[in-house]
């Protein structure tokens, strides 16, 4: 690790918190970087947990207030784990007072608070201040692969892109309302948590984003018991599932699915794009590996060959094990730290903005309201319905 350093205070020390912990931690001890991260403080709102958050996690210091995190002239970098509800607040003000940010996905919890959180990084970045948005599976490398491989051309022109992000942690109806299920604090349910990560991958993969979407969103179980309180019920205000389609610019159609209920399937992740020369294949539960199937092989050799994305030649590997030795979870995070503090060396943007934040967040909002709307919905004869 050389150059300057670069005092970081990370925000939340639930789940994204410890995933980016290990990536701060880690990052600057596995790749050549031309910056060094400090762990300099974290912080929560309660001053126990967040103190015993800063032993376990790694962090200098704890804070009980973002406003107080934000001000110390020993923080450079402040990295936004905590809820949907927050991020807008927190980047902007972190963003005035000239800090970068790294601000966990989706952006934001509506497109007016990512439009704010835009302006904001606009204004910012006229000064060197920069932002980036955490879609860290971006940054597994078989996903690196496969953009790599559809930039390179050899899946020729996409035609379809297809992705299911699915989950079954609420199949319990007594699961309690905790706040991803709340819309006032995540903003939407799987659509926005789950559904924005395929999203992103997928336009990623492509080099292309959605023109347009329509869509369907269901809420299985609409009353949970409350945290702390099981024997009382509150309303679930978001979606347990969400599914869409829609067009690319470039023609592709698409065609997606996020869920919760998806009993069985803990965190999986399934990515497959058709093209006119060949197709790609992903799976997350097998995330060291990429099937392609080179549609200009003659029959003798065709169908899909598995790619173990381990070499050396692949995105990211080199700084890891030798060709054989597996990557997990966790290494997309560290990719994500290694890339943001390159750029930041570099005074250059890191990818994907908020600019790119905000699009997502685009996407999102025109799903939720096709669904509202019920358009594109054609109702079939009720009589014929129950024929089977
Ligand atoms: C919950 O669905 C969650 O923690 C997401 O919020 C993360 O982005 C995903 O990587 C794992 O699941």
């Amino acid at each position: 690790m050389a150059g300057t350093t670069l005092g970081v205070g990370l925000i939340g020390y639930a789940f994204m918190g410890a995933a980016h912990s290990q990536a701060w931690r880690s990052a600057g001890h596995f790749f050549d970087l031309p910056l060094t991260a400090r762990m300099t403080a974290i912080c929560g709102r309660d001053r126990a947990a967040t103190e015993a958050a800063a032993v376990k996690l790694g962090w200098e210091s704890a804070e009980t207030d973002w406003r107080a995190l934000i001000a110390r002239d020993d923080i450079q970098l402040v990295d936004i784990c905590s809820t949907g509800d927050t991020h807008a607040e927190i980047a902007v003000a972190a963003l005035a007072a000239g800090k970068h940010v790294l601000c966990e996905k989706p952006l934001a919890n509506t497109v007016a608070e990512a439009e704010r959180m835009v302006a904001a990084a606009r204004a910012a970045r006229v000064h060197g201040v920069r932002s980036m948005v955490g879609f860290n599976y971006r940054r597994v490398p078989a996903i690196a692969l496969a953009r790599r491989l559809v930039a390179e051309g050899r899946l020729g022109r996409i035609r379809h892109v297809r992705a299911q992000y699915l989950q079954d942690w609420i199949i319990d109806p007594q699961f309690p309302l905790v706040w991803r299920l709340q819309a006032e604090r995540a903003g939407s349910g799987a659509l926005g948590d789950i559904g924005a990560h395929i999203v992103d991958a997928t336009q990623f993969i492509v080099g292309d984003t959605l023109a347009g979407v329509t869509g369907l969103t269901e809420t299985f179980v609409k009353e949970r018991p409350l945290v702390g309180s099981p024997s009382r019920t509150g309303p679930v205000t978001v979606d347990d599932a969400a599914l869409f389609i829609g067009r690319f610019t470039g023609g592709a159609l698409g065609s997606f699915e996020a869920t919760r209920f998806a009993g069985g399937r803990k965190n999986s992740i399934r990515i497959e794009v058709n093209g006119s020369l060949g197709s790609l294949a992903f799976d997350f539960e097998a995330m060291n590996e990429l099937h392609l199937f080179d549609g200009t092989a003659g029959p003798e050799t065709g169908g899909f060959t598995r790619i173990l994305v381990t070499e050396p030649e692949h995105p990211y590997l080199r700084a890891w094990w030798p060709a054989g030795h597996l990557l997990g979870y966790e290494h997309s995070f560290t990719h994500e730290i290694a890339d943001l503090l390159t750029h930041l060396a570099n005074g250059t943007d890191p990818e994907p903005s908020f600019e790119d934040g905000l699009q997502v967040q685009q996407v999102l909002a025109a799903v939720a309201e096709s669904a509202a709307a019920g358009s594109h919905w054609r109702e079939l004869p009720a009589a014929t319905r129950n024929a089977a």
